[in-house]
């Protein structure tokens, strides 16, 4: 077994890194050929960043960036050939941008090892990612390292927001730009740790606009999300599971399924798909099954029928069930078939849908139903309700409880906090950490529920617009005299993408757990607390006591 370093997820091996192998199961080589692709990847937008300098449009650049980044995230793509191909088209598209800048006489250094190493077997390339000089422990100083990481972290959660918005033809090229520019700077030795952290509050703020980017491109494709009942059983009719947060991929299975006596199935962070009024007009979408990605590996089972992923977080599946299992965008495993877009753009999922037919239909392993859909638009529609119930005092406090959920125990805590929470409070969540007291019937507060799931991670910019809409009707100069508190989880990179963008935005005091971020070094850590008031999680008590203020 090879040598390795990540430290990029909640998860990772003793709250330090896994070096070894991944807790989520990610092998030695696949993470250093990860890290080979992130090199690749600083290289062509080094190039890229010089080119837009100069004036010349860099698109291939763009797309090669954020579909890399984002096949890096925790739990999306565990498939080494993938990760050889697009180590190859870099180094191809690297080798091209050169080009560019020569016929233009722009001048660069054309020395740095990012612009001159090469490989072209698969053994190079794992070989490259192998050697430290490619890695996190590059870098040895340990602040340094610990922006640099935050900040690729913050990228790599802001490429999958822009890769939802881009499949639905919405871009945002100031993101890109910046993208290539802070990707450069990471490369560069002469920042200092005070420059670093105003870059890393400059990510926050594109990861703002690629939640908003984001936003748009899914309400103008598919409307608004809307109050929803979600049916939490079965019908009789074979299945297809669909998981993962790509709408697009949604999109493409219902108008494929139509008609052909094959319901689908929402999975994990399919869930709020379920709220969008252009799929609630396909009747073949059944209800949701299942609960949070960690819990896969026993649903999968018992779901029967084929299983479609389009993004994180995939558990490395074993044995037979891979045969059933379908990846496609930029999420991958050995062995499973991936799906990738035909000549016109489309994904042909006959394969999928042709298995499903010849499977049982799902085991029933849950009744009732789940109520959500509570997006900005939807909340907006209850200001009213919302802002009366705030001024008589029959909502005391918002929490937001969003984020990931993860398979340790200590997040049994966000279950017990959910349920511990006085009455007169009210949860804003979004991401898949909501499994964890989304099915608790909490109740409501003059009609609105006390859990108001506004959709996936992806739909945390929601939660911000909230807040940002309360600060206005209750004309506060700040949004840290609202009456909300933060006490967020984490797993992924996409999480951090939202926590920078909340501290960008000035909310103070957000706790969150199950544990601080392994990347962060204890001076970082000095500088989130004093600054910006970050904390972590401790018993239910005391948080309660600390949060409700
Ligand atoms: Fe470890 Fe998390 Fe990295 Fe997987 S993604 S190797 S669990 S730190
Ligand atoms: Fe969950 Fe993977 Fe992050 Fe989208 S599905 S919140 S962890």
């Amino acid at each position: 077994m090879g040598e390795m370093f990540c430290f990029q997820c909640q998860e990772t091996a003793r709250n330090t890194g896994c070096t070894k192998i991944g807790v989520c199961g990610k092998q030695s080589d696949t993470s250093n050929l990860q890290d080979t692709l992130i090199y690749t990847v600083k290289g062509v937008s080094y190039l890229a960043n010089i080119l837009r300098a100069n004036n010349v449009a860099t698109k291939e650049a763009d797309d090669y960036i954020v579909h890399s980044l984002f096949m890096t995230i925790t739990n999306a793509n565990f498939d080494n050939n993938q990760f050889f191909d697009y180590i190859k088209k870099g180094l191809v598209l690297r080798d091209s941008l050169k080009e560019t800048l020569k016929s233009k006489n722009i001048e660069f250094d054309n020395n740095l090892d990012i612009l001159t190493w090469t490989g072209s077997t698969n053994e190079e390339l794992s070989e490259k990612g192998d050697k430290s000089e490619v890695g996190i422990l590059a870098t040895a100083n340990e602040d340094i390292r610990s922006l640099r990481e935050l900040i690729t972290y913050g990228l790599k959660g802001l490429a999958a927001y822009v890769h939802h918005a881009y499949v639905l033809d919405y871009e945002n090229d100031e993101i890109y730009a910046f993208m290539h520019k802070a990707l450069s700077n990471l490369l560069d030795d002469s920042l200092d740790a005070d420059q670093l952290v105003a870059l890393t509050l400059e990510t926050g703020k594109y990861c703002v606009d690629g939640m908003a980017i984001l936003d748009t491109a899914n309400t103008k494709s598919y409307g608004h999300p809307e109050l929803t009942k979600v049916d939490l059983g079965v019908r009789k009719n074979p299945g297809i599971l669909i998981s993962g947060h790509d709408l697009h991929d949604l999109e493409e299975l219902l108008i494929q399924t139509e008609g052909t006596g094959v319901d689908v199935y929402t999975h994990g962070e399919m869930l709020p798909g379920q709220y969008y009024p252009e799929f609630k007009k396909y009747k073949h979408l059944a209800g949701n099954y299942g609960n949070a990605w960690w819990q896969q590996k026993k649903e999968f089972e018992t779901f029967n029928g084929p299983i479609l992923f389009t993004t994180n977080c995939i558990v490395p599946p074993k044995g037979e069930i891979v045969k059933k299992i379908f990846t496609t965008g930029t999420t991958g495993f050995p062995g499973c078939t991936h799906i990738l877009p035909g000549e016109n753009g489309k994904k042909d999922f006959s394969e999928i849908i042709e298995l499903a037919k010849t499977l049982p239909s799902p085991i029933e392993i849950e009744t009732g139903e789940i109520v959500g859909g509570f997006a900005h638009n939807q909340v907006f529609a209850l200001a009213d309700k919302v802002v009366e119930s705030v001024k008589n005092g029959d909502i005391r406090k918002f929490f937001v409880m969003g984020g990931c959920d993860g398979r340790m125990k200590s997040r049994n805590y966000y279950t017990e906090f959910a349920e511990k929470l006085p009455k007169d409070t009210i949860i804003l969540t979004a991401g898949c950490a909501k499994y964890r007291y989304l099915k608790l019937n909490l109740g409501d507060i003059n009609g609105i529920p006390r859990v108001l799931d506004a959709g996936q991670c992806n739909d945390s910019y929601s939660t911000v617009l909230i807040a940002l809409k309360l600060k206005e009707v209750f004309e506060l100069e700040d949004i840290n005299e609202l009456p909300i508190a933060y006490n967020i989880a984490w797993y992924e990179q996409k999480a951090i993408t939202v926590l920078l963008a909340l501290l960008y935005l000035g909310v103070k005091d957000i706790h969150v757990g199950p544990t601080l971020p392994a990347f962060l070094s204890p001076n970082v850590v000095d500088v989130l607390v004093k600054t910006f008031g970050i904390a972590t999680i401790g018993t239910v008590e005391d948080d309660l006591k600390i949060l409700l203020g």
